[in-house]
């Protein structure tokens, strides 16, 4: 894949996201969709993944799943004595978040995607996670506002995450929404470990409203990319409809001069730190 014109350069630092069309092919998007509904028909999802009240579930599983493959349920497919109440890869909210590292073709794609890092200035971008995320149809969850660095904290700040449409993605089956120039306001929320062995947690002023005037629907179509700044404020809504809108996602941070904070919920040893964009991309 090749890097970014000076244009889109300009466009992403201006807006704090940019979409670059047709970055996927759809023999790539075609994969990683058969590859996504292997993983929701195989693997077992226990916990439910939600962002209600920004407070984001956080089971042994999801903390687990920071080396792994796990899949986490959407939470309206469960019924009052929670039971699934369709079929389980109908009920699949997310999977995550170390597919870039363990599966192949996941890996291929993901490695492919460096020379954009590179156009925005990252030195050594490093891939700290990565998601297939759902939303299925009627069930789909909303994704509450939210900027990604009150995540995945670098000192100085750098995380940016990557977001590929394997369907079409609208209004109607929950596409993203992003504030325009919204990276340039603090990030005043940040998920964090405080003590050793505890939970992390949502703490930190309240995030700034804006009337819904100043928010983007940004559409998409099979194969195009969204980059998004870690501190832009972005969302999306409940899918209520009949079609699923399935995307691939995955952050990058600095990995040269930039500390990944030791209270981030992801966490890795030094025996295996998080690897670089560029060794991904043969696949093995
Ligand atoms: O896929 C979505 O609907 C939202 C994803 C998102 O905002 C995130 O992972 O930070």
């Amino acid at each position: 894949m090749v890097g970014l014109s000076e244009e889109q350069v300009e466009q992403f630092q201006r807006d704090g996201f940019l979409i670059v069309r047709g970055c996927a092919s759809l023999e790539e998007t075609k994969r990683l969709r058969d590859v996504a509904w292997k993983y929701a028909s195989e693997l077992e999802g226990s916990e439910v993944f939600t962002t209600n009240d920004q407070s984001r579930k956080t089971g042994d599983k999801f903390m687990d799943s920071a080396y792994g493959i796990a899949s986490f349920l959407e939470e309206e497919a469960l019924d009052e004595s929670g039971n699934l109440t369709r079929p389980l890869k109908d009920s699949v909210n997310k999977i995550g978040h170390a597919l870039h590292e363990l599966d192949p073709d996941v890996r291929r794609f993901t490695g492919r995607c460096g020379d954009i890092a590179t156009s925005l200035g990252l030195k050594e971008p490093a891939v700290v996670q990565s998601m297939f995320i759902f939303k299925q149809p009627r069930i789909g969850g909303e994704v509450r506002a939210h900027r990604d660095s009150t995540f995945l904290w670098t000192d100085p700040p750098s995380c940016m995450a990557y977001w590929i449409a394997l369907e079409d993605t609208t209004t109607e089956n929950g596409c993203l929404y992003a504030v325009p120039g919204s990276h340039h306001d603090p990030v005043e929320l940040r998920f964090a470990v405080t003590e050793t062995g505890q939970k992390p947690a949502i703490s930190g002023q309240p995030l700034r409203k804006y009337d819904e005037a100043s928010w983007a629907s940004l559409p998409m179509n099979e194969g195009d990319l969204i980059l998004i700044h870690g501190a832009v404020l972005h969302r999306s809504a409940a899918n209520r409809s009949q079609r699923t809108r399935l995307a691939y996602t995955f952050h990058i941070i600095e990995s040269k001069d930039c500390l990944w904070s030791p209270q981030n919920w992801l966490q890795r040893s030094p025996e295996s730190p998080f690897p670089s964009i560029f060794d991904l991309a043969d696949g093995t």
